[in-house]
């Protein structure tokens, strides 16, 4: 197969949900010599979009949206050895988290191998994380670095929720909070007093390594 038709049947495979045979679309799409990083962006990202807007138009429902992210989970499954190095001595820990009341986890799993891939070791606190959660993670790991993630803009506020009973429990100063996530902004980000916002997980990684260059 040409590599532009393996990366088509890659997006129509995630598109329709193909969850035992996205894997294969992914591994045919790296064989005919595609980029990791196209194949993630043109291939499954561009797919996702492509979901979202036919669940806001009515052709999709939640069922059609979780079958879709099955595929494309399965599908990371393959891509995750050429995102995240390997053998490397950490460079600092990074603590990770979908927040509170949000479900969605694959954007922050991408910025999660990102960051693995930059030399941070990870702790993924996983999804619907409460404030009290990031900072029992934050005592019990001390970690230099800090991620929230949300794609919902009612989850948003709880961002500012975590931020403000970090600092209330003393312990804001000991790391750098970066968040991201479909509906987050850089202004969003400084309103409610977060060190940083990244736009992609390639970016959230590049943010976490400069956190830890001293200026
Ligand atoms: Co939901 N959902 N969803 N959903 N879902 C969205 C987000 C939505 C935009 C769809 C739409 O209407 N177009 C919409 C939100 C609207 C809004 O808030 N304004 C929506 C809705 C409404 C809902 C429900 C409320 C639906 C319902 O029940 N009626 C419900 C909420 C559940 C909950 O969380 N409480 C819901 C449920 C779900 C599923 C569970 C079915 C499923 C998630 C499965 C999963 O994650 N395991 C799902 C999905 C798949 C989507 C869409 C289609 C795709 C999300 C995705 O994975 N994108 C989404 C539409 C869309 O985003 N276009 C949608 C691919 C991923 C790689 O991108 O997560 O944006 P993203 O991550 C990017 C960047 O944002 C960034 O890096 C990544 C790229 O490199 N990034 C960070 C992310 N986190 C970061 C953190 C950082 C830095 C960068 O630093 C820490």
């Amino acid at each position: 197969m040409q590599p532009e038709e393996t990366l088509d049947t890659l997006y129509e495979g995630i598109l329709d949900g193909e969850m035992n045979a996205a894997a294969d679309y992914v591994q045919a799409a790296l064989d005919a010599g595609l980029e990791p990083d196209t194949i993630l962006k043109e291939g499954m990202i561009a797919a996702m979009t492509e979901v979202g807007e036919l669940f806001e138009e009515g052709e999709y429902f939640v069922p059609e949206m979780l079958i879709a992210a099955k595929a494309m989970q399965a599908g990371l499954g393959v891509l995750r050895p050429y995102l995240v190095a390997s053998g490397v001595d950490p460079i600092g820990k990074a603590l990770l988290g979908t927040v509170q009341g949000d479900m969605h986890d694959i954007g922050k799993n991408l910025v999660g191998m990102m960051l693995e891939g930059a030399g941070f070791e990870v702790i993924d606190l996983g999804i619907d994380v409460s404030p009290q959660t990031f900072i029992d993670a934050i005592n019990t790991h001390n970690p230099q670095v800090m991620g929230m993630s949300a794609l919902l803009t009612t989850t948003m506020p709880k961002m500012k929720v975590t931020i403000d009973a970090m600092r209330d429990a003393g312990v804001l100063d000991s790391v750098k909070v970066m968040v991201g996530g479909a509906p987050v902004t850089a202004a969003f980000a400084q309103e409610i007093g977060a060190d940083g916002f990244a736009a992609d997980a390639g970016q959230a990684a590049a943010l976490a390594k400069s956190f830890l260059t001293p200026v």
